[in-house]
């Protein structure tokens, strides 16, 4: 067992006898290990470097976290539930300072959380599951509309669509790495530039203060949900980008992943597509559970948010691979402009699909609006 993990650990709170360290998962951002424990009616642990060179402020990381992570407990113990440790994250106190939920060693953030056992992560999906992941994060959303705390922004400007070109026609300005000649980085930047006024609007939307902010997850990948045996959301984890946005992210993100025929770095262009079976099952899940708060400006946008996210992350992708692959783990030399590239093929896809989408919300809209015209908002979202 490496001694230096085993250092970290013993600083937290634990019960139970560590035996064994190992690396888990295969998050890009974040470092995890599993910490296995001899006793059976002990826990494991999950033990976490937190990226500070991502998260600035691993401090408010943190007391976000414990906001978030109290308030779910709080709520699925008013409603009764079971099984509540499998449900939301349980973070571990330190010895020394159980005030604190997170540990600093040479210059890294370390914490640890509860296991939660018997799960399935998922990298792909299908239409049960994301109509359970669409149940998961509008109830998440919901859940979390009455958070008295107000939560930190923990990356600043974090889905901030002209921030994200800023920074991207900035690099293109430096060119550090000298990639912007190439001629496929000039055709992506001018699709790219070409859509920059319409990928703007949640901001514009924001400014005339006509799109609230809610706390949101803003990281609403597949594989940042646990399911249980019956294919069920259990539980939504890697909590560190929850923050005030625009609620277009989480319903945004996840179709980004989860309807995506392909994985995000698929190189093979012809078979990146976005499967509007995904689509219609997701979106009616979360109409089910966030229908309890969305304004109907929020619910007309659904087709935008589909198209924002693949659009914000080729934005992304191709100003890590301009500045020199220093955001994302890549595999190989053109790994982000592969990412890149499929995203912006996803958005190909998803302008295709756009009028479809924009019916099937309508309709279920006007379906709505006939049997509960007098509902201002509210329920009467709700799938028929
Ligand atoms: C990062 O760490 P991970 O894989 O959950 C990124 C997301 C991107 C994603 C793309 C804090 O998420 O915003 O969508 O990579 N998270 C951060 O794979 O930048
Ligand atoms: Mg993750």
């Amino acid at each position: 067992m490496n001694p230096e993990l085993n250092n970290i650990v013993s600083r937290f709170d634990v019960s139970g006898t560590v035996t064994d360290i190992t690396p888990l998962g295969a998050g890009l951002i974040n470092d995890t290990y599993l910490v296995k424990t001899s006793e059976a009616d002990q826990p494991d642990y999950v033990l976490q470097r937190i990226n500070h060179h991502v998260f600035p402020d691993v401090d408010m990381v943190m007391r976000n976290i414990a906001a978030v992570t109290g308030h779910i407990r709080h709520k699925l113990e008013e409603q009764g539930a079971d099984d509540i440790d499998r449900r939301v994250l349980t973070f571990i106190r330190l010895k020394e300072d159980p005030q604190r939920l997170y540990t600093e060693v040479d210059g890294n953030y370390w914490r640890l959380m509860i296991f939660i056992p018997r799960t399935v992560t998922k990298q792909t999906v299908d239409p049960e599951s994301s109509r359970a992941a669409g149940l998961a994060f509008g109830n998440f959303q919901a859940m979390l509309a009455d958070l008295a705390v107000p939560l930190g922004e923990t990356i600043k400007d974090f889905h901030n669509m002209e921030f994200r070109l800023s920074q991207l026609r900035e690099v293109v300005k430096a060119d550090p790495v000298g990639r912007v000649a190439e001629p496929e980085v000039q055709a992506m930047l001018r699709e790219i530039e070409r859509r920059a006024v319409d990928m703007c609007k949640a901001e514009r939307m924001g400014r005339e203060d006509i799109l609230p902010k809610r706390v949101c997850h803003c990281d609403t990948k597949v594989n940042n949900m646990l399911f249980d045996e019956h294919d069920q959301v259990l539980c939504v984890i890697d909590l560190d980008t929850v923050m005030p946005n625009f609620i277009f992210s989480d319903y945004g993100d996840f179709l980004r992943t989860g309807a995506n025929a392909v994985a995000e770095d698929c190189p093979d262009m012809e078979r990146v597509a976005f499967r509007m079976d995904i689509f219609r099952a997701f979106t009616e899940g979360y109409l089910q559970s966030a229908g309890s708060f969305l304004l109907p400006v929020e619910v007309e946008n659904l087709p935008y948010a589909t198209a924002l996210f693949p659009y914000m992350q080729c934005v992304r992708f191709l100003w890590d691979y301009l500045s020199g692959d220093k955001y994302w783990k890549c595999q190989y030399p053109t790994h982000n402009f592969v990412r890149a590239n499929n995203q912006f093929h996803l958005l190909l896809s998803i302008e295709q699909h756009y009028a479809e989408m924009q019916a099937f919300i309508d309709q279920f809209m006007r379906n709505v609006k006939g049997d509960d015209a007098h509902h201002p908002t509210g329920a009467q979202w709700v799938a028929k």
